[in-house]
């Protein structure tokens, strides 16, 4: 007799099993960015102007590994960051960021060793209401770029000392500190793609409003030797990449002149 067994919980491994919208979707992420494609919505960005944001200089968070990620979380009942502007309609706060490695998009097909998710859930929606709008959620993604040369303050240096004590999976938040998130931004925040599109992990849901940087953090050698050190699970964690099917935008900050079609 040849039995069938089930997984326990989804895994990166077999990610074509995946339910529901993620096989299904058409608005999956993550995608190519490809940045010739990339137009300027020159109405919406002249409504909502530079992406706005509040707070990220003193956050409280608590890290863990939930075995498909390391994740800082925001401590709730403490003031969490904001985002607003740029694409965006209304505020949106920070929940927690989160990495994986490889990075999950591509930017012109170049993949990076690292990228950050920031996720933000729209103000005032539970994480349960918001998984079930268009808008509810907006993840901004910085991508990292490993750089050997002499810079001595990365933009890692405050989450580097938590990751050995999260080498082995833990449900449990461990060490909770405040950061200043600002120095996870991209060099140029206000330079990034847009476009409408879903979770990386299952379910899938197509509610989220991507934000992807253009300009990579840089993180030295050392920083990410010690990133592939983290147990296995929690590394190689990105989804492959899925089919664009939609128009990407630039914001309008990433431009150096803006033509007008006539
Ligand atoms: O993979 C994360 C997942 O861990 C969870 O944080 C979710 C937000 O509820 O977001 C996805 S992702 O799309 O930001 N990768
Ligand atoms: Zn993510």
């Amino acid at each position: 007799l040849i039995c069938l067994t089930y997984q326990a919980e989804w895994s990166y491994k077999y990610e074509t099993q995946w339910p529901g919208v993620c096989r299904a979707g058409e608005l999956q992420s993550p995608i190519n960015i490809m940045t010739r494609s990339a137009v300027v919505d020159y109405h919406e960005a002249h409504i909502r102007g530079p992406l706005g944001f509040r707070g990220y200089g003193d956050v409280k968070v608590a890290a863990s590994n939930n075995g498909h990620t390391l994740k800082w979380s925001n401590i709730p009942d403490t003031p969490a960051p904001i985002v607003s502007g740029g694409p965006l309609r209304g505020n949106y706060t920070f929940l927690q960021f989160h990495l994986h490695w490889l990075s999950e998009h591509a930017i012109d097909g170049m993949k990076y060793p690292l990228e950050i998710h920031m996720v933000h859930i729209k103000t005032g929606l539970s994480v349960e209401e918001a998984l079930k709008r268009p808008d509810g959620l907006a993840v901004m993604g910085v991508m990292g770029m490993v750089h050997s040369g002499g810079n001595s303050e990365y933009a890692l240096d405050q989450i580097m000392p938590v990751i050995p004590d999260l080498m082995d999976r833990t449900e449990k938040d461990i060490e909770e500190k405040t950061i200043d998130m600002t120095r996870l931004f991209s060099p140029d925040p206000q330079s990034y793609y847009t476009y409408h599109g879903s979770l990386t992990t299952p379910n899938c849901q197509e509610v989220v409003t991507w934000i992807v940087m253009d300009k990579p953090l840089m993180i030295s050698d050392s920083q990410y030797k010690m990133l592939l050190e983290v147990n296995v699970g929690a590394r190689n964690n990105y989804r492959s990449l899925q089919a664009t099917n939609r128009v990407v935008y630039r914001s309008v900050a990433s431009c150096s002149a803006i033509i007008m079609p006539s």
